[in-house]
């Protein structure tokens, strides 16, 4: 351990710990730009630095290891004095819209410029230079992801998410020097043209409002205060947990009854769980593989539930989207049944009598659903997804007491019940143990078999692997990353019968339409949840699910039925 002072606190951390870790450790505010806890760190924005005693200068504390005996000072004078002229620089180059701006009270750089009292007394000078009018600021070409360079302060963080350090995409890259300098796709195309896959790990990072999801929580409060549908709303597993750090709440805690209440203040008249459609999917993906394992054709079985899998898949491997399962995500498998199944079936007459079909959306922890929910072959399930973040601003918007409000909230049935195996969907390598834990019972082995798949579970290992006796090795890829180095071999073709990949690093609970969380340990304590929801489940296994039995029975027939087909099925463009 190492032993230093800062602003005459004695702390100690560990050894490789930077002096911005001290600072966090002895419970003292350092701001910062361009430093996020999972990317390497490029000292750019310079708010960090520090005043470190028997230095000439003072140092980036985002990128300085912290040495024994150090005595540091966080708030001299003129550290003040360099922040404030910093910061008044990129305000400077900074458009006033913050009234308007989609991160409004959660960008970075207003709580600085706010925090700092600063005056927008310099003259201001418009990002884009004139020079370089080929990089087009503004882009909003993607279904789920929105640029606007006007804003950026060129942190250099989606840069790096989308790259090397992160997703291995390479679609941002930075183009010219000095004061043009500017974050801009491959030959300046529109996103929509370009490889990006919409996982949105860019609009994570982005510390303000440069990059964004494509943003539909306006239209989805202008459709309920129209009040001319029947509206239904399904919520993520993931979502659940991490909304609760929006409203200041401890990472990890659990929010279920509170945002189901909030959902039906919002004005939504059916609240369900996207988690009884992720038992559905279990039920049709369960069988898919056991078919196509019986007749050794088309294994490895890559899951499709990961959008942005699917994206990449198409963009720069064709040749294999005959691994992936043709059963769609629980997103698409509930929004189908919402709008055209068991749901619209069931308002019957109300349904019929000139309020036209329900109008359906969804919350995500991802921005790629939104793609997802407009491709071909799967388009009309849904109206709108909205990612986690969307719920919060609704929430806000609507003067909604969060934190206060009860916990009593319960989903709406039929498309309400779920097991615990439904819940584990939001976590890497979830799909995967769900879809053991169903396939045991079909093949006649659940006695014999775990219900816990261990191997399989957390954040950080690339590649988890399990053998399935008397079925073959699956593995789980933990991010898009993970899949390519793995797809780069043909090793796979023969080692594994089925291979979960999930884009984002820590499966859905990581996704790009999460809060902004700065918290090291962010994705452990996610998870930490979402297993504890799945322990304390009545019910673990998805066939166990009373209300799919139920829709099988009534509607469905059996698992990959011609009925079955029809609803909950797609397919790829090669
Ligand atoms: Fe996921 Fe899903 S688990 S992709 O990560 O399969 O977004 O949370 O909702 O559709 O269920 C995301 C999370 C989902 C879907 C489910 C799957
Ligand atoms: Fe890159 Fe993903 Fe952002 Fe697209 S959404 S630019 S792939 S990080």
């Amino acid at each position: 351990m190492i032993k230093l002072t800062v602003n005459g606190r004695f702390v100690e951390v560990e050894d490789g710990a930077t002096l911005l870790d001290a600072t966090r450790e002895a419970g003292v505010y350092v701001p910062t730009l361009c430093y996020y806890p999972r990317l390497p760190s490029h000292a750019v924005c310079r708010m960090c630095l520090v005043d470190v005693k028997g230095e000439k200068t003072p140092q980036p504390s985002c990128v300085t290891k912290a040495k024994d005996g150090d005595i540091i000072d966080t708030d001299s004078e003129s550290l003040q004095a360099f922040r404030k002229t910093d910061a008044e620089w990129l305000l400077a180059r900074h458009p006033n819209d913050c009234m308007q701006c989609e991160v409004n009270g959660s960008c970075k750089f207003q709580n600085l410029v706010n925090d700092f009292q600063l005056e927008d007394h310099w003259e201001k000078i418009p990002r884009g230079s004139q020079a370089h009018p080929e990089h087009k600021l503004t882009d909003h070409t993607s279904p789920s992801i929105w640029q606007d360079l006007s804003k950026c302060i060129e942190c250099g963080l989606c840069v790096e998410a989308c790259g090397d350090s992160g997703q291995q995409q390479h679609v941002i890259g930075f183009a010219e020097r000095g004061s043009g300098r500017m974050p801009v796709t491959v030959f300046d195309k529109p996103l929509s043209e370009t490889n990006c896959i919409s996982c949105g790990q860019c609009t994570l990072v982005c510390p303000v409002g440069a990059l964004i999801e494509t943003p539909h929580w306006h239209d989805v409060l202008h459709t309920l205060d129209s009040h001319r549908r029947i509206s239904a709303v399904q919520v993520a597993p993931a979502t659940r947990i991490a909304i609760s750090e929006e409203f200041g709440m401890k990472p990890g805690t659990v929010s279920t009854g509170r945002m189901i209440n909030a959902l039906r203040q919002i004005g939504f008249d059916y609240v369900f769980d996207t988690n009884f459609a992720a038992d559905l999917t279990i039920m049709e993906e369960a069988t898919e593989f056991l078919t196509r394992f019986k007749e050794q054709k088309n294994l490895p079985l890559f899951t499709s539930c990961c959008p942005a899998w699917v994206n990449w898949l198409e963009i720069n491997r064709p040749d294999l989207l005959t691994h992936l399962s043709t059963t769609k995500s629980p997103q698409q498998m509930h929004g189908a049944l919402t709008k055209r199944g068991a749901f619209a079936h069931s308002l019957g007459a109300e349904f019929t009598e000139g309020k036209t079909e329900p109008y359906v959306v969804s919350i995500m922890p991802c921005t790629a659903k939104k793609d997802e929910s407009v491709r071909p072959g799967v388009s009309g399930d849904l109206d709108h997804v909205l990612t986690t973040r969307e719920l919060a601003r609704m929430i806000k918007a609507r003067g909604i007491p969060f934190s206060a409000l009860p916990e009593d909230g319960k989903f709406d049935n039929p498309l309400g019940e779920s097991t615990g195996a439904g819940q584990i969907f939001g976590a890497s390598g979830g799909v995967m143990e769900a879809v053991v834990r169903t396939a045991s019972h079909f093949i006649g082995k659940e006695d014999s078999m775990p219900l816990d798949w261990h191997q399989l579970r957390g954040v950080v290992k690339d590649v988890k692997t399990a053998e399935i006796p008397g079925v073959g090795k699956v593995a789980i890829c933990n991010g898009i990353a993970a899949a390519q180095r793995m797809l780069k071999t043909e090793a796979w073709r023969d080692e594994f019968v089925a291979i979960e990949v999930m884009s984002c690093v820590g499966g859905c609970l990581g996704g790009g339409g999460e809060p902004k969380s700065m918290d090291p340990l962010i994705l452990e304590k996610r998870m930490h949840s979402i297993y504890e929801i799945d322990k304390g489940s009545p019910r673990r296994r998805s066939y166990e699910n009373q209300d799919i039995q139920k829709l099988y029975a009534t509607e469905l027939d059996k698992p990959n039925s011609p009925q079955a087909h029809a609803l909950l099925h797609t397919h790829y463009a090669a």
